[in-house]
Parts: structure tokens; C-alpha cells; sequence
């Protein structure tokens, strides 16, 4: 018996092999199933839907999940180091969201039919990715500033296009994350121009924390559209409903000049507006350095993996007792109003 968790109530569906990919009968039902995407209808967890689409959001939705995990540590390591009571509290909030939003969306892809155990044990085992962006360090205050509004803010280019995704729990989830990250970003702008219309010191503290965000905020999107294997299928379901080069360039049009505007400068030659397409026309990353970093050889995928495996090590008596308190519940004992408090 597998189990789906749908509202987050498991519902126990009895395990069959996946009914067949091929033949009239699928056909028939993939005809039905792409007119309904087509006529913009949401997909629910228990309709019919082929394996694939399966399996391409649960890759999708459990390395963003992950990525949200993950990439509550580059910006955590400040908190204790926020230069003021009110940015700290701020960035608390911020990072405490990236937490909520990790957790969200193990929740849209346990409606599936994957576990969250299968899924964070892919992860500390180094079968799932994460974002390449949260390989990078965060030497000073202002790579935090930088973070909220380059990475937050390509983070959110990215995910209003998902939130109109064909997939209705990713799609929600989507929703109500952008909310949140739209909040982010305004964190960011606030901390990026309090540095940017500083001290000379500080005006250099944060033109060096854009040198170093830039190229990554731009790998966000993914590889070229000319090298991403997902695409085509992404957009035919409509996971994707934009490819990676056309987001990108919607978040080179938005943030260039909103960075320049400040005085600053993006470290590259080729920038610049083409009043002929209305586009801003810029250099893309180092494509090497990208599959690099990827398969693990970038300046922090070592700690931050480490970092990950002893939290969950640590957090497994956490696990265990709840699990065991919630058993209890089950089998009678007590009267389960104290559950976690009682630990
Ligand atoms: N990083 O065919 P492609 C946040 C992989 S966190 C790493 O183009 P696709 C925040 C890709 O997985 C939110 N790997 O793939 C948190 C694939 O490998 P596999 C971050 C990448 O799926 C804290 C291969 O390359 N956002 O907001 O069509 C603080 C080929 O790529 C990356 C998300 O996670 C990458 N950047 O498109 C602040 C968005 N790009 O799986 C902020 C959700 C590609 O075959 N994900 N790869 O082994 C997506 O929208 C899409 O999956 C992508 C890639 C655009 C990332």
C-alpha cells in the first residue's frame, strides 16, 4: 500500500503498476487529459495523469523544495552578525519563510505518491540537486542585501510563471510562496539601497556582493534553452509555461536597471539597452562553471551538504518521538492533546 498525502491527511491507495503508457487506451486518455491543460483546467492529485508528468514534477517540485532548505543557510550564517535589531528580526522572518516554503512544497509533491523520506534521503544522499545558487559564499553583510534582491527577485520571476502551471497543488503552493518572496524582495531592496547610498565603504561592500551575485542570479533560470533537456516536455504539460532563456531575460530587463539606477555597476561588457527590441542585451554565465558547481565541485556544496546531514542526524530524535507519540495517539493511548508539548 502506498500512501498520497493530500491537505496533508495520508490517503492510502493500494499499490498496482503503473497502468500501461502505450496502446489506445492511453492515447485516448492522454487526448483527454492534454485537452484539459489545453482548456487551462488544474490537474488534482487523484486525476489521471500520464507516469512522466509524474515523475517531471516530482523532480521539479523535490529539488525546489530542497532549494528552499538549502538555501536558508548562505543568509542564516548572518543572523547573528545583522548589523542592527530590526535587520535581524527581518532576516529571521525571511529565512524562517524559506523553511515554510521547503516544507510546502514536500507537501505538493507528496500528493504524488512519494514520501518526504524518499525525497530528503535522495538529497543527503546526492541523487537529488538543489539550486546551484546557494553553492556560493556569503562573505559580508551585504551578500545578504544581494541575495534579497537578485535571488529573491529572479527566484520570483521564476515561480509567477509556475504559479500558472497545469499542476494544481504545485501551482498553489506557487501562489502563496510568491506572496512571501515578493515580500522578500522588498527586504532586499531595502538593505541594497542603505548600502548602495552609504558610506563609500559601503557602496564598495555591496558593488563587490553585485559582482558576485549577478552571473549566479542569472544561472537561477537554468542552463540555455538550446541545452535543457526538460523543456519540451515541460511546456507541452505546461509545468513550464516560459523557457529558461525568455525568464531570463524578463529578469535582466527588470533588474539591470534597477541596479545601475543606484549608481552601481553588473560586471558585464556586453550590457546594455537595444532600443531596437526593447530587450537589454547581456552575457550569459559561465556554462562550465554552471555544470561545475552542479555536479559538486563548487566553492560550498561540501559544507552546505555537511551542514544538511548533521541536521538531520540531529533531528532524528525529534522525528522518532513525534512518530512514536502519533502512534501512540493512534493505538488509544492518551488522549493525544499534548502531543508535542508532551515530548
Ligand atoms: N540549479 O532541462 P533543464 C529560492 C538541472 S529557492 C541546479 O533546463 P528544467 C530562495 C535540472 O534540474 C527556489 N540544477 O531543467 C531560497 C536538470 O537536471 P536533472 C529556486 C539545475 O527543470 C532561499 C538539468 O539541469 N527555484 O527562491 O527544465 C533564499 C537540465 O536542466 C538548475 C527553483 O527551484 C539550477 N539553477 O529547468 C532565496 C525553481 N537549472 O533534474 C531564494 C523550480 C537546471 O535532469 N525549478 N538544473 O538531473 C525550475 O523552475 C526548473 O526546474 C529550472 C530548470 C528552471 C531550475
Amino acid at each position: 500500500m502506498i500512501t498520497y498525502r493530500i491537505q496533508g491527511h495520508p490517503v492510502p491507495v493500494p499499490e498496482q503498476a503503473p497502468p500501461p503508457q502505450e496502446g489506445p487506451e492511453y492515447e485516448a486518455r492522454l487526448a483527454e487529459f492534454e485537452a484539459r491543460i489545453a482548456r487551462g483546467e488544474k490537474i488534482e492529485p487523484t486525476d489521471w495523469m500520464p507516469e512522466e508528468y509524474r515523475r517531471q514534477l516530482i523532480r521539479m517540485i523535490s529539488q525546489h523544495a530542497h532549494s528552499e532548505i538549502v538555501g536558508m543557510l548562505p543568509e542564516g550564517k548572518w543572523i547573528p552578525h545583522a548589523p542592527t535589531l530590526r535587520r535581524k528580526l527581518i532576516l529571521i522572518a525571511k529565512v524562517q519563510d524559506e523553511g515554510g516554503h521547503g516544507q510546502l512544497l514536500y507537501r505538493a509533491a507528496e500528493t504524488l505518491g512519494i514520501s518526504r523520506e524518499e525525497m530528503i534521503e535522495a538529497f543527503l544522499a546526492g541523487k537529488a540537486k538543489y539550486s546551484v545558487v546557494f553553492n556560493y559564499p556569503t562573505p559580508t553583510w551585504a551578500d545578504v542585501a544581494a541575495i534579497g534582491l537578485l535571488i529573491d527577485g529572479a527566484a520570483v520571476v521564476n515561480q509567477l510563471m509556475l504559479a500558472q502551471g497545469s499542476y494544481g497543488p504545485y501551482a498553489r503552493a506557487m501562489k502563496r510562496i510568491c506572496y512571501e518572496e515578493s515580500f522578500h524582495i522588498k527586504q532586499g531592496y531595502d538593505a541594497f539601497v542603505a548600502l548602495a547610498t552609504g558610506t563609500p565603504a559601503q557602496r564598495q561592500m555591496i558593488q563587490e556582493a553585485v559582482n558576485r551575485w549577478w552571473y549566479p542570479a542569472l544561472m537561477l533560470f537554468g542552463p540555455p534553452d538550446r541545452d535543457s533537456v526538460h523543456t519540451p516536455t515541460l511546456l507541452r504539460w505546461r509545468i513550464k509555461t516560459k523557457t529558461n532563456d525568455q525568464l531570463r531575460q524578463e529578469f535582466v530587463d527588470q533588474y539591470a536597471p534597477m541596479v545601475l539606477r543606484l549608481g552601481l555597476t553588473i560586471p558585464d561588457p556586453n550590457l546594455r539597452y537595444d532600443p531596437e527590441t526593447g530587450h537589454w542585451r547581456f552575457s550569459e554565465p559561465d556554462w562550465e562553471e554552471f555544470w561545475r558547481v552542479i555536479k559538486g565541485d563548487g566553492p560550498c556544496n561540501a559544507e552546505r551538504m555537511a551542514v544538511r546531514r548533521r541536521a538531520h542526524e540531529e533531528g532524528r530524535w525529534v522525528r522518532e518521538a513525534l512518530t512514536a507519540k502519533a502512534a501512540q495517539r493512534t493505538n488509544g493511548g492518551g488522549n493525544g492533546r499534548y502531543a508535542v508539548a508532551g515530548l
